[in-house]
């Protein structure tokens, strides 16, 4: 079985003990054991190890600018199964008000089980001043 495949449940058993799961500080959804600033949850989310430092993104951003046009492609690893965290791709200009891009999304499976999303939101030159972009990792209710 893919470790990518893993409910939040079972994940959470494989990497933390009975009296590990009952210290919220250390296991729960918003700890940090590895100190490397990634919540547990979004560690899940991410394919990561909540027990081994990764300094290295989960979330990648490039913009393409091709002639008069540009674009801009975010790149984030998903888990390939929907049935524990729902993951949005969201734009701000204020870091105020989020919403949702209007971009051309495309999925391709890993070697290891996860699943490489590709947003690509066309946009013309200029672009706006200031834009911001997130990945918005939410835990599904109920879970299975
Ligand atoms: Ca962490």
């Amino acid at each position: 079985m893919f470790e990518a495949t893993l409910s939040y449940e079972a994940w959470r058993r494989r990497h933390f003990s009975n009296d590990e799961l009952a210290h919220v500080a250390l296991s729960g959804d918003d700890s940090d054991p590895d100190g490397d600033g990634v919540s547990n949850l979004v560690e899940y989310a991410a394919g990561a190890d909540p027990r081994i430092p990764s300094f290295q993104p989960w979330v990648w951003i490039r913009r393409v600018v091709a002639g008069n046009s540009s674009s801009i492609t975010l790149e984030y690893r998903r888990r390939p199964l929907g049935h524990a965290v729902h993951y949005a791709v969201e734009i701000s200009s204020d870091l105020v008000t989020w919403e949702a891009p209007a971009a051309t999304t495309t999925e391709q499976l890993q070697a290891d089980g996860m699943v490489l999303v590709s947003l690509v939101e066309a946009s013309a030159l200029p672009n706006p001043a200031v834009r911001f972009y997130r990945v918005k990792v939410t835990k599904a209710h109920p879970e299975f």
